[in-house]
């Protein structure tokens, strides 16, 4: 196991005064262990004590040949997986458990430990993967920098003539040539009225003269996952349509800005809801700014009104505002990654964001 964040973790239990913790989330299991175990429908459990003596419960279908600086505890598909997990926890005591733990799982512990208080465990282990360590954010920029370079050699392709299903084909294909282990969330390649309906799903319509083209893409490269969007025009753009795209651009700057320790998660979002409504977009602008991002695309942690934590270093997030004007068939959405610093924040995305007309053949 990873001592620094293992020990990050007991720090934050001790201070919440949950005194052991099973972590069943195998990307939580991975951060930790650098293992990636996929269980399927079978207990898979790290069980974590302040006072030491973790164990990883895991069936036997799992060999490891490599030592996860963790014990071992194995059972098999006629075993009481949960009853061989109970042996270690302590009667009585507080447990946290992942939010997505089974409820097959939960219950039968609940009945082996009446006596215990079961809590939301994931709030500690989702508030350490909220701050990255050195490693994490060198691929994670590194993860940005191949993603600028797959949205380089798309932008040309939106204007020649493919549908979305066929455009988001090819987009995983540009990912899989580029070393990426796939696509890090379904890429969206909405044309027009598409990109102006944020519950859009893929479909064979093609694009136009004077279309918007909304494209949210990201992959996941060494692990970790990239996750940006642009809006380029097809042939011309209108002035109604350049109006929206220098609104939004302004806004997601304005969130650039306010993204820095001290501010909270919440300012970031304001920064850019605010400049939109004061242009009279803000009914336009249906969803939050931005969410967490590492291993997993959306990670714990929302940038939106609600959010009114602290922003601190080493934090990563994406700032995504959007305009869509659904009866005039205009969607715009400008997003990067940000990671944290100590005084401001360090932009991932390195790929311009003037308007770009593509040429039409
Ligand atoms: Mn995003």
């Amino acid at each position: 196991m990873d001592t620094n964040k293992l020990n990050r973790i007991l720090d934050l239990m001790k201070e919440q005064e949950v005194p052991q913790m099973i972590i069943s989330d195998p990307m939580a299991i991975f951060y930790l262990t650098g293992k990636k175990i996929v269980p399927g429908e079978r207990l898979l459990a790290l069980y974590l004590n302040i006072n030491g003596g973790h164990k990883l419960v895991v069936n036997k279908l799992f060999p490891q040949e490599k030592d996860l600086g963790v014990e071992l505890v194995w059972y098999d598909d006629i075993e009481d997986g949960v009853e061989i997990l109970s042996r270690f926890v302590e009667k009585g005591k507080t447990i946290g458990v992942d939010k997505t733990w089974p409820a097959k799982f939960l219950l039968r512990l609940q009945e082996l430990e009446p006596e215990s208080k079961f809590v939301n465990g994931s709030l500690i282990v989702d508030a350490i993967r909220k701050v990255k360590n050195d490693d994490e954010k060198q691929l994670l920029r590194e993860a940005s920098l191949a993603n600028d370079r797959v949205m380089e050699e798309l932008i040309p392709l939106t204007a020649k003539g493919y549908t979305e299903v066929e455009l988001n084909r090819i987009v995983r294909g540009l990912y899989e040539k580029s070393g990426h282990s796939g696509v890090s969330f379904d890429p969206i390649t909405a044309y027009g009225k598409s990109g102006a309906d944020p519950h859009h799903v893929t479909d064979g319509s093609k694009g136009k003269r004077g279309d918007s083209v909304v494209l949210d893409i990201g992959g996941i490269l060494n692990d970790y996952c990239s996750d940006m969007t642009r809006t380029v025009f097809l042939g011309e753009v209108s002035d109604k349509a350049r109006e929206v795209y220098e609104i939004v651009k302004e806004a997601q700057q304005r969130g650039i800005e306010a993204a820095k320790p001290g501010n909270r998660w919440c300012d970031v979002d304001f920064a850019c809801r605010n400049y939109i409504e004061e242009k009279g977009y803000g009914a336009y602008f249906t969803h939050r700014t931005g969410h967490s991002i590492g291993l997993e695309d959306h990670e714990y942690g929302d940038v939106s009104a609600a959010n009114e934590e602290i922003i601190k270093p080493g934090q990563c997030f994406s700032i995504e505002p959007g305009i869509y004007l659904m009866e005039e068939g205009i969607g715009v959405r400008i997003e990067d990654l940000v990671l944290i610093t100590e005084d401001g924040c360090e932009v991932l995305n390195k790929f311009p964001k003037d308007l770009i007309v593509v040429p039409m053949e």
